[in-house]
């Protein structure tokens, strides 16, 4: 944990937040400022800071995020029959504001290509 980062502090439960979604390594929260009608932030507990750090011992986990959480809360937020987006930032062209991790999950409306 990284005692500066606010996705930490969510993530551990230092700033209290509702969980859509939390097990021992993952924890997921709604948005602060909502895309669209679904918007879930999915992150790690470990800080890891974008996808260029993810390491070899992550593997797992990232695979537990993208192949079990995320459809997961997708069907329990009822967007798995229309669809909905996963979108990463990674860095300052990626458009990436916080340096930890996080898979945005967007849903409820249809997406445009491309992004901005
Ligand atoms: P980005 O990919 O790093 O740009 O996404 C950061 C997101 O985190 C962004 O959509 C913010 O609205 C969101 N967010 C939040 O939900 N709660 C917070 O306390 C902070 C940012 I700081």
């Amino acid at each position: 944990m990284h005692t500066d980062c606010i996705f930490c502090k969510i993530a551990n439960k230092e700033i209290p937040t509702k969980f859509v979604y939390e097990d021992e390594s993952v924890a997921a929260f709604k948005d602060l400022e909502p895309q669209a009608p679904i918007h879930v932030l999915v992150v790690s507990k470990k800080h890891i800071a974008n996808l260029l750090d993810v390491a070899a011992s992550d593997q797992e986990l990232l695979s537990h995020i993208m192949g079990e959480v995320i459809p997961k809360i997708a069907k329990e937020l009822g967007v798995d029959e229309k669809g909905f987006r996963v979108v990463v930032n990674t860095k300052v062209d990626g458009g990436q504001t916080v340096s930890h991790l996080h898979f945005h999950l967007l849903g409820g409306r249809s997406m445009t290509w491309p992004p901005g």
